[in-house]
């Protein structure tokens, strides 16, 4: 019993997906990144039919702690995909593996749960009487050069160094290892309906397929708004949000990942929607209306990675 329209405990995430993995032995198997500073296993399914050399999509989700609706519309798609395996998408996940890690940044997940709910940070230190580093400011490619702060109470405190950050740490090992195969990575965040790709760290500055990656992430979100009616901006992020340097899909693109999009899910945050009142403090009734709407927009990524390049 796990309901998909409710938010969950780190446990209750864990031992879901190994309910998931046993039940799904044929095609889903079960991995962890790595332990936390906290000693949390970062739990991740990868999706699909076992055969050598298969391309791959990564999509991970709550590397911010606060943003619980990404984590939630990670636990949906892997119920959908498992669900769906032998029938919609079975010509998908017989051709390219799905790899979802649903929450990567689970001791500050907890302690948004628990203490704070509008905790962004992992929970390392104490650094001058504060804890936590933006876990999506302490990837190495262009670290610290812009939308950063270098005081450890800030929210987006960049780390003493790249790479301090255990999660962070465990994340680039798997994407490193692994930059041949996974030709695709979805990093969902809230909030604002973005669609958002490379680079971040400076404005008017992107990398040479930018046309190829514009073009795609106007298809995914048409394939977004097509559910719900929800429009989502598709840009690149420093120019349409704000630059900001050491975050994790710039990094994913700098190791020659080339579908790299983080995505901002609901509530919007310029618009009318009854839901954009909320920020990051999203209803769980809004769970199930975001993460169906956002599902195909994923596979669109998804079927773009199974034709080929
Ligand atoms: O600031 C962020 O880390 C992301 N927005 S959020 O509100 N979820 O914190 C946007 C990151 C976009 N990517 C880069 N700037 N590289
Ligand atoms: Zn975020």
């Amino acid at each position: 019993q796990f309901p998909l329209d409710q938010y969950h405990t780190h446990d209750d995430i864990n031992a879901w997906l190994q309910s998931v993995a046993a039940t799904y032995s044929s095609f889903v198997t079960i991995s962890s990144l790595g332990k936390t500073l906290q000693g949390r296993d970062m739990l991740f399914l990868k999706i699909g039919t076992p055969k050598p050399n298969k391309n791959a999509l990564w999509i991970d989700a709550g590397i911010h702690a606060r943003e619980w609706v990404a984590d939630a519309t990670a636990l949906y798609t892997i119920s959908q995909l498992v669900n769906g395996y032998s029938t919609k998408f079975k010509t998908l996940l017989d051709a390219i593996d799905i790899i979802i890690a649903p929450s990567v940044n689970p001791d500050g997940y907890e302690y948004s749960r628990l203490s704070d709910r509008n905790w962004r940070k992992t929970r390392s230190g104490p650094r001058q009487g504060c804890y936590g580093v933006d876990p999506n400011r302490n990837w190495s490619f262009h670290w610290g050069e812009s939308g950063v702060s270098t005081s450890p109470c800030s929210d987006i405190y960049d780390g003493p160094s790249p790479f301090t950050e255990k999660n962070c740490q465990n994340m680039k090992a798997y994407l490193d290892a692994n930059n041949n195969t996974i030709k695709g990575m979805l990093t969902l965040h809230s909030y604002g309906e973005d669609w958002i790709y490379p680079w971040g760290y400076k404005t008017h500055t992107y990398p040479p397929d930018v046309n190829d990656l514009r073009a795609l992430g106007l298809q995914a979100a048409a394939a977004i708004q097509a559910v719900h009616g929800t429009k989502y901006v598709v840009a690149n992020s420093a120019d349409s949000l704000y630059p900001a340097a050491g975050a994790s899909d710039d990094y994913s693109k700098s190791i020659g990942i080339k579908w790299v999009y983080t995505v901002e899910l609901r509530p919007g945050d310029g618009d009318t929607a009854n839901d954009h009142q909320y920020g990051f403090n999203l209803p769980a009734k809004f769970i199930i209306p975001t993460a169906e709407e956002t599902f195909p927009g994923l596979m669109v990524v998804a079927n773009r990675i199974m034709t080929g390049p």
